[in-house]
Parts: structure tokens; C-alpha cells; sequence
């Protein structure tokens, strides 16, 4: 049922279109997916199809003719109304609403998809498809491309080759519009606030999963659609486990606290922020130590996240910083940059510092072109989030300090949201305290 602004789907089908260049290209909608017996995952819709129609409905498709004039260009494939099927599963548009809300040339069933496609297409040189990702509209669309290829000998038209819609859409995507930066300072605001929710009450929690419940809470409430990814709720020693989301253990004085939670808003805009908190209202010595050292790194790596930097450049920031400080307390040991070049930290920093963060968590884009990396530009939305994790998991490097038992359990993270601007970078998640000072009671 759910509808945003049309207008900024249209545009963004216009410069799609354009780059097109005469293609067709075939997007699908993501399908319900089952959980257990006829219980289905809440539906998350594909983030590519959702930025070029803002349609969330399953089962649909968006078919884009290049070659066509103008109001023959964006055809949808959608579920027709169905009035039982809707008193059991809920409202759709069918094919009228597709048409008159949200802006479709033309809209078809999509039952009508594997008869109508070949006509759409027959006239295109290539086909814009993604492989590998719907196996049921794949063998459709590499049926009639096969088709199509054979009778291409004779006929002299149709399509000769697949491209990847990525090519495309992952460059838009990219960048965000004054639109999608407002929505993801949105989606970050909420996100942060529930950070600043946990912290100040912390005291009164007694197991993980009741600060999971708290965040998630918070995120309805604030009429986000849930959490943009499992959260991790993760204290004393589980915070060693990156994708930790058991969030099953009780809460000890003296342990801290790592929690990496976002909102994924309505619209399906993302926050994603870490913070590290002590339980008990104060870090030890041990914990202090190495809460600076990550803090310092982070701080160093957000200013290098301007214009004309590039991701490596923000993760060699922080990296370094990472390993001076480990070096300085005894555990790690020789040439600073023998240990980074080594990669001597790995038993104790083994992620990357960021990733780009948009409707997907870790959204598209890329960060190099083989040797090349991608300049950071405005508008561009990046984490920064470097981390030391002490356990015994991973194996000591030959050559490096064993590590002393009161350093093991500590897990910290800490996560930020940074939008690049012309002047300085701005931290999205800036409402989520992480001073010492502010997190210490
Ligand atoms: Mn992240």
C-alpha cells in the first residue's frame, strides 16, 4: 500500500533510460521468501528496482525500452487485483494503479510477462539483465534471448548480448541526490537515537536481548520498518565476534557493551552505527586504553573522508593509528609499517575500516578499478568504523607478543554515518555520543 513521491522515481528513470542508449533492460522485484510452513520473511523489495519505480509490491517486474519513443519506454509487470488473494495477503495496485500511480506507459499482469517480453524486445541489440539472482525470470529471459539469437541469423534484429544492469545503477546509486541525503539523515537521526537510548539506560538492562529489544523498539515507534540489518548486541567477550547476533547473554558489570544497530527506513534508507559502552558506567584501565586508541583512529580516519580521498586512503588512517597504539601498550611489536605491510594486526583488526551505506547496508559502488581507487565525491555516504578485537581465536603472528590475559574479552567498535561535502565531511550519526566523558556514570 505504501507510496512515496513519484517524482523522484521518475527522474531517475529518465537518466537510467538515458544511459541505456537504446538497451532493454529487464528489472525484477524481489519474491517472498518462505520462513517456515507457509510463513513468510517480512518482504524486503530489491533495492535496483525499488530506486527505479517505488514499488513494493513482490512478484512484479520493470522493463525498460530504451529504443522507444517517449510513453512507451517503462512497462510493469505487476500482480493483478485479486480479491481473495488480497482479503488473505494484503492490498495491491494491479495493473491500474501501477499505471496511474506510479507513472507505467503501460502495465501488464505478470502472468502475461513470458508472452508480451519478445514483442517489448525483439528490436533491441542487447539485453540489460542481472544474472544469477532470479532463477525463475532468469530462464524466461535466457529462453527468448536464445530464441531471439537464433533468429537473429535470419532476421538480421535482436538482442546478441546480456549486459549487467550494475553497470549502470550502481554508478547513480553512488552518489545521492538532496532527496536521498535528507532520507538518510533521517534514517541515521533515529538510528543514533537509539544508541543514546541504550546508553542512557543501560543501568536498568539486565541481557542482550533487552537492549535489542529496546533498539528495535525505538525503530517502530519512530515508523522506520525495522532494523536495517541483525542487530548485534554483543558484550564482553562476544563483542570478538564480528557478526555476533545471538544477543542471548546476561549483561556483566565491568564487560562493555558493543551494539551495531541502524533503522531501515520505510523507504528502505539505512543507518548503520557502532558504539562501545561500559556496562557497570566505567571502562577499566585496559578497556580505557584501547577505547582511545580506536577512537583516535576513527576520528583521524572520518577527517580524511573529503572530497578527492579515497576509501583506501580513510582505512590506511585509521590502520596506522590502530597499530601505533597497539604497538605502544605491548602488543604488537616492530616497524609500524612492517607490521601493516605484513598484515602482523590481523589476529587483532581483521575488517576493512568502511563501506558505502545507502538503500543497501553495504551498499553498491565500487572502491577501485583494479589498481585505481574510486576518489571519494559529494555525496558519496561512507562508515568508519575501525575496531580491536583481543581473544585467543585467531593464532599470534610468529614474531608477535603473546597477549596477556587481562586484555582478552575486549571487543570495541566504533561506528559512524559521513556523508562527503565539499568542505568537511559530515558525520550523519552525530547524535550518538562517544566521548569517554559521555559514556562514563
Ligand atoms: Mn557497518
Amino acid at each position: 500500500m505504501f507510496k512515496t513521491s513519484t517524482k523522484v522515481f521518475e527522474d531517475r528513470r529518465e537518466i537510467f533510460l538515458k544511459k541505456l542508449n537504446g538497451r532493454a533492460a529487464i528489472i525484477p522485484s524481489s519474491n517472498l521468501v518462505k520462513h517456515h510452513a507457509d510463513c513468510e520473511y517480512p518482504f524486503r523489495q530489491d533495492s535496483n528496482f525499488w530506486y527505479l519505480t517505488g514499488f513494493d509490491e513482490p512478484d512484479s517486474i520493470a522493463l525498460f525500452l530504451s529504443n522507444k519513443p517517449k510513453g512507451e519506454r517503462y512497462i510493469l509487470f505487476v500482480a493483478p487485483k485479486d480479491i481473495i488473494s488480497e482479503v488473505w495477503h494484503g492490498f495491491r495496485w494491479g495493473i491500474e494503479g501501477a499505471e496511474r500511480e506510479f507513472k507505467a506507459d503501460k502495465a501488464h499482469s505478470i502472468n502475461d510477462f513470458k508472452h508480451l517480453l519478445p514483442a517489448y524486445i525483439g528490436d533491441s541489440e542487447e539485453i540489460v539483465y542481472s544474472i544469477g539472482k532470479n532463477s525463475k525470470i532468469e530462464k524466461i529471459v535466457l529462453d527468448i534471448f536464445s530464441r531471439q539469437l537464433e533468429a537473429r541469423s535470419r532476421v538480421g534484429i535482436g538482442a546478441n548480448s546480456i549486459k549487467s544492469p550494475e553497470i549502470y545503477l550502481n554508478e547513480m546509486r553512488l552518489i545521492k541526490s538532496d532527496f536521498e541525503i535528507n532520507r538518510m539523515r533521517e534514517a541515521t537521526k533515529i538510528s543514533a537515537e537509539a544508541h543514546e537510548l541504550v546508553r542512557k539506560s543501560i543501568s536498568s538492562k539486565h541481557n542482550e536481548r533487552q537492549i535489542q529489544g529496546l533498539i528495535e523498539g525505538f525503530f517502530l515507534e519512530k515508523g522506520a520498518r525495522g532494523p536495517a540489518y541483525n542487530s548485534i548486541v554483543a558484550s564482553g567477550d562476544n563483542a570478538c565476534i564480528l557478526h555476533y547476533t545471538s544477543n542471548n547473554s546476561d549483561l556483566t558489570d565491568g564487560d562493555l557493551l558493543l551494539v551495531d544497530a541502524g533503522c531501515s527506513l520505510i523507504d528502505y534508507y539505512n543507518g548503520d552505527i557502532t558504539r562501545t559502552i561500559p556496562i557497570g558506567g566505567k571502562f577499566s584501565r585496559e578497556q580505557k586504553l584501547i577505547y582511545e586508541i580506536v577512537l583516535e583512529a576513527q576520528k583521524t580516519a572520518i577527517k580524511k573522508s573529503v572530497k578527492g580521498s579515497t576509501s583506501t586512503n580513510v582505512h590506511n588512517a585509521a590502520l596506522r593509528i590502530l597499530v601505533e597504539g597497539l604497538r605502544e601498550i605491548g602488543l604488537l611489536r616492530g616497524d609500524t609499517n612492517q607490521i601493516i605491510e605484513q598484515g602482523l594486526y590481523k589476529h587483532l583488526y581483521m575488517h576493512r575500516t568502511g563501506h558505502w551505506l545507502g538503500l543497501d547496508v553495504h551498499d553498491v559502488g565500487a572502491y577501485r578499478m583494479g589498481e585505481y581507487d574510486i576518489p571519494l565525491q559529494n555525496g558519496m555516504i561512507l562508515t568508519v568504523e575501525p575496531g580491536i578485537y583481543i581473544s585467543d581465536r585467531i593464532p599470534v603472528p610468529e614474531g608477535q607478543p603473546s597477549i596477556d590475559q587481562k586484555w582478552k574479552g575486549i571487543g570495541i567498535r566504533i561506528e559512524d554515518d559521513i556523508l562527503v561535502n565539499e568542505t568537511e565531511p559530515e558525520i550523519l550519526s552525530i547524535g550518538a555520543k562517544k566521548e569517554i566523558s559521555d559514556l562514563e556514570f
